[in-house]
């Protein structure tokens, strides 16, 4: 899907800013409020941004159900003979869509776009009502998943292990029960946006460059016209050009798209389509594995890097581009050169970004909390449905960045307790990921800490990527032992032949809290562990890559287990350091993109 571009054929009219507000507190199951009329008792709230932290009130943060977002639009006499297109950068986690009062969108999943054309219901000079209704409730069936209510939720106030209080749950009101560890912020989180093509109109652009220099690509389009593409270089010099809607085009002499300190070069394909273009910037580069290497243009790369969260002061995980902007910086000054987007896909300009900055990303389905010992979480199709049709849209949205160099299918879901069920579950989806992506790059599905001899389809991802607390929630405070924990397991994978990542390892830390003898929570403490797991993953030839946990501190669900939200963070949550940040920094900054691994 294409993102919304301003140029010389298209008008982009951002619908963001304050709109009115309504929670719903009717049936949470079904929206009540009349999209056709004006919310009764609005209140404003910001877009784009989660609405939980916007107002100091129980009612906004903890919220269970739909809300309403409502504003009016007028599409300007200008824009007459064009198509009109209403596209949401997401909705959380379940939308619906209303033009005076009339349905025009639907959508499932909270972190992906969608789109509706409006061109026959907004006439040229006319004024509308716009109403979204946003459903933040997860369950079994959706994506991140929630428990439904009575059951144990892994990360919250019910935690298995702590003596059950059955007698007193009637007491309490229906709240989502999230089967995962980040605050459950919804609403209208990415931008909203209004635009035009001309009524023949290019719909898609897909692009698949090789390091020769030959560039693949195919024009999907709407409406009678021939297709033109022009590649211009990353100083905005045209240097090839072809005809025709598929096809190749070659650029002379290419300069390799690489993650920094490397250049990250972007080009860019020019289409023109009749009265249409569209310009779709893109880097040469490739990405594959051999043996045990992942190889990026070739070479075997080390990814150094981080766990993240879009999670913010305020913003919740609302776009933040200052936040972004930030964070990348602070990912140069670590010396890290990649991230992978847990637990969901971020929005698009944060691609954009990574793009430009050359950070390398592993891109991750919202599939977070498959999981539940007592019954086999596979046995559900209406999960596996919505699980290919967001893997689906991940794909379709993020084909062409350069920045993405693996897809990862979920993370942590229970592999252990059900294992052909789950192997026939992801492989479909792994095999649907290689099917689908025009570039084909490798696939991978984070797994969790678990009895990883019975897991049996970790092993078949094209990169093994494993979230492992040795140290933390289990050996806790015990370094020798974790480091000797570590290395039993790594043994193990030393077998498999397969490259191997660590996409998570971490330990709570509370700023500002010092301990000479250096025990959990304190800086001393976190500083010690990142020192002693990367002597350890340095001792590994087959080991690709380390991705600490967190970034930064983020909010989550109240509970026994977090005191103000996860505090893994390398930096807090406004982005200050840790004393471990600087360990991590000084050990990154000597570590080479390629070929530190022989
Ligand atoms: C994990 C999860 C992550 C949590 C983390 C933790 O394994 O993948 O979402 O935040 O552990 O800190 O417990």
């Amino acid at each position: 899907m294409l993102y919304p571009q301003q140029n010389a054929a298209r008008l982009t009219l951002s619908l963001d800013g304050i709109w009115n507000f309504a929670l719903d507190h009717g049936d949470p199951a079904a929206p009540s409020l009349d999209p056709a009329s004006a919310l009764p008792g609005a209140e404003t709230v910001a877009v784009p941004a989660s609405f939980n932290d916007q107002k100091p009130d129980r009612a906004w943060r903890d919220h269970y159900g739909w809300v309403y977002y409502q504003r009016t639009v007028t599409l300007p006499r200008s824009c007459a003979g064009q198509r009109v297109v209403l596209r949401f950068g997401s909705v959380t986690h379940q939308a619906k869509v209303w033009l005076d009062g009339q349905l025009i969108a639907e959508h499932r999943g909270g972190f992906l776009p969608f789109e509706a054309d409006v061109t026959g219901r907004l006439a040229p000079g006319a004024t509308a009502l716009l109403t979204v209704a946003a459903d933040n409730r997860v369950n079994r069936n959706t994506l991140p998943v929630g428990n439904e209510p009575g059951e144990i939720a892994f990360f919250g106030s019910d935690n298995a292990g702590i003596p059950s209080v059955e007698h007193a749950k009637a007491n309490a009101k229906p709240m989502n029960r999230p089967n995962f560890d980040f605050f459950n912020y919804a609403g209208i989180q990415r931008p909203v946006t209004l635009y035009t093509t001309p009524r023949a109109y290019i719909a898609d652009i897909t692009l698949v460059p090789h390091c020769d220099g030959r560039v693949d690509y195919r024009v999907d389009t709407v409406g009678e016209g021939s297709v033109s593409v022009e590649i211009l270089d990353p100083a905005g010099k045209p240097v090839a050009a072809a005809q025709g809607a598929a096809g190749s085009v070659t650029v002379p002499d290419p300069q390799l798209w690489e993650p920094w300190p490397g250049t990250p070069a972007l080009y860019t394909a020019r289409v023109t389509f009749g009265e249409d273009c569209y310009d779709e910037t893109f880097g040469i580069r490739e990405v594959k594995v051999e043996g045990t290497k992942l190889l990026l243009n070739g070479r075997p790369v080390y990814l150094k890097g981080f766990g993240k969260h879009e999670d913010s002061a305020l913003h919740g995980r609302g776009l933040n581009q200052v936040a972004n902007v930030t964070d990348l910086h602070y990912m140069h000054w670590f010396g890290a050169n990649s991230l992978r987007t847990s637990h969901y896909p971020y929005a698009e300009e944060f691609y954009a970004l990574c793009d430009r900055e050359g950070i390398l990303v592993i891109d991750e389905t919202p599939a977070v909390g498959i999981n539940g010992a007592s019954r086999d979480p596979y046995k559900n199709d209406l999960l596996a449905a919505h699980h290919r049709q967001v893997l689906d849209e991940m794909i379709a949205r993020d084909k062409n960045h350069p920045c993405v160099i693996l897809w990862s299918l979920g993370n942590e879901p229970d592999l252990e307790h059900y294992p052909e069920s789950a192997l026939e579950y992801w492989h479909a989806l792994y095999e649907q990921a290689h099917a689908q992506d025009p570039q084909d790059r490798p696939v991978t599905l984070v797994c969790c800490q678990n009895d990883y001899t019975k897991d049996i389809t970790t092993r078949t991802m094209d990169v093994v990527c494993i979230n492992r607390y040795y140290g933390w929630y289990n050996l806790s405070g015990d370094l020798d032992a974790a480091c000797a924990g570590l290395n039993e397991e790594l043994d193990f994978w030393a077998g498999m032949g397969k490259p191997v990542a660590i996409t998570e390892y971490g330990a709570d830390t509370v700023n500002g809290l010092h301990d000479a003898c250096g025990g959990m929570f304190s800086e001393e403490y976190q500083a010690e562990y990142y020192q002693r797991m990367g002597e350890e993953f340095d001792k590994r030839d087959f080991f690709i890559g380390e991705m600490p946990w967190n970034f930064a501190d983020f909010a989550t669900i109240q509970g026994p287990m977090r005191v103000g939200g996860n505090r893994k963070g390398l930096l807090t949550r406004d982005r200050r350091p840790k004393l471990a940040a600087h360990t991590l920094r000084r050990r990154w900054t000597a570590i080479p993109n390629f070929d530190y691994k022989k």
